[in-house]
């Protein structure tokens, strides 16, 4: 499929919003879907609407195969080993807080370091606080660049014999950087270290390889790749994840039952308490089929290249400050008018059908590396085109020559 034509699979996109045509810049948040995965949502409902794993009747190994078969089609898209290495979560958030509570808690004592960067997401940040102060081991950040950015040598520096994970953004939600994961692995596994690696944001514009990177969990969420909410994926290696103990309990992931004790089932079954997210994985499974046949090297070539014209059209417009570097950035871009609120430019970009996300973005320590309170953040997918980043540039122009106004 040409990444020119895939618009017309996403009806959200035909409305005008406030009087105009929308231009969606909040593909960061989450992601517009295309009619396939709607319909197979839809046609989950319909036609087969079933419990999993639990029964002998049709619709039920209909929907066991519908869910399995998202976990298999996931396996191929990341490039896991094993499909036991696989687990089906709520979410980003949930994946990442399984890792934090099973595999830190139980490994981490006191004088261990856990390496972060201060470009987390909350969601990759408070799950290793509340597991250092459980275990007495400790915090350490790794110093940035005035962009925001972490070098090489400062992961490199930050690394110590005493480190026992390290947890990082493959692509940061608000610098849009693409950080350098492969390496950093090879840093990490010469001090025995593991490395979880938070991939909200690369899974969906990149070709990701588990293996490849050598990265001992991965992360990611399926509805900002096209996907439903309520769906996400925790990748770890299968020694890994068979030392860890569940952190929920229930049905599903148990073997046998007692009284006063039960065995667990085998991966990725015992991290799969409860009904799992049936419509939701097929929904993603749905997902996957769509960024396959449009093919993850051209719609990263096409993020690519959207960040980087927005970057340079932003550059020239007066009273805009970017963060976030100038290269080796992907799919998003995070900025300021300056003496403009971020809400309020967002304010204006909306009443001109232009959605896009202003806040701390759920990254408070980044907002206070820079000293400001919140940003504004364009994003972007496959489905967006230059004519959005003109639109964008524009309601800029505009919304900076109204504060102009009020302000005199
Ligand atoms: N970032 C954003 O607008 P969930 O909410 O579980 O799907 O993903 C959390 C998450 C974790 N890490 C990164 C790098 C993320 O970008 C996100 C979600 C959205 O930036 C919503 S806050």
């Amino acid at each position: 499929m040409i990444i020119d034509n895939v618009r017309q699979y996403f009806p959200i996109l035909e409305q005008k919003v406030n009087g105009h045509p929308l231009v969606y810049l909040d593909s960061g948040a989450t992601s517009q879907k295309p009619i396939q995965v709607i319909e197979a949502l839809e046609q989950f409902y319909k036609e087969y609407n079933s419990n999993v794993h639990r029964g002998v009747h049709t619709l039920g190994n209909m929907a066991t195969d519908g869910y399995e078969g998202a976990r298999e089609k996931i396996q191929k898209f990341i490039g896991a080993k094993n499909l036991e290495e696989v687990i089906l979560t709520r979410g980003n958030t949930t994946a990442l807080n399984i890792v934090a509570t099973s595999y830190a808690r139980a490994k981490l004592r006191v004088g261990d370091e856990i390496v972060i960067t201060q470009m987390e997401h909350h969601a990759n940040l408070i799950p290793w606080q509340q597991a250092a102060k459980a275990t007495g081991a400790m915090l350490k950040y790794i110093p940035q660049q005035p962009d925001g950015t972490i070098t090489l040598d400062a992961i490199q520096a930050t690394i110590t014999p005493k480190t026992k994970l390290v947890a990082l953004a493959h692509v940061s939600n608000v610098l849009g950087c693409i950080n350098p994961i492969k390496e950093t692995v090879e840093l990490a596994h010469q001090v025995g270290a593991v490395v979880v690696v938070d991939g909200a944001q690369s899974v969906p514009h990149m070709k990701v390889d588990v293996v490849d990177l050598g990265v001992d969990f991965y992360t990611f969420s399926g509805h900002k790749m096209l996907g439903p909410t309520g769906i996400g994926v925790l990748y770890g290696k299968k020694a890994l994840l068979e030392q860890m103990e569940p952190i929920e309990y229930g049905g599903e992931m148990i073997d046998v039952v007692d009284l006063y004790d039960s065995t667990w089932r085998e991966l990725p079954y015992k991290f799969e308490a409860g009904t799992p997210m049936i419509a939701e994985a097929i929904g993603l499974g749905a997902a996957i089929d769509f960024l396959n046949e449009v093919g993850m090297d051209q719609i990263a070539e096409h993020d690519r290249q959207l960040a980087q014209y927005a970057y340079e059209q932003l550059a020239e417009t007066p009273d805009v400050v970017i963060y976030g570097p100038k290269e080796n950035r992907t799919s998003l871009i995070t900025f300021n008018i300056e003496g403009v609120h971020a809400h309020d430019t967002a304010t204006i970009l909306d009443s001109k059908g232009i959605a896009v996300r202003a806040g701390h973005h759920c990254a408070q320590p980044l907002m206070r590396f820079f000293g400001v309170p919140a940003t504004a953040r364009a994003s972007f997918y496959l489905y967006n085109t230059k004519a959005d980043v003109d639109a964008l540039v524009k309601g800029i122009i505009e919304a900076k020559e109204f504060f102009s106004y009020v302000a005199g």
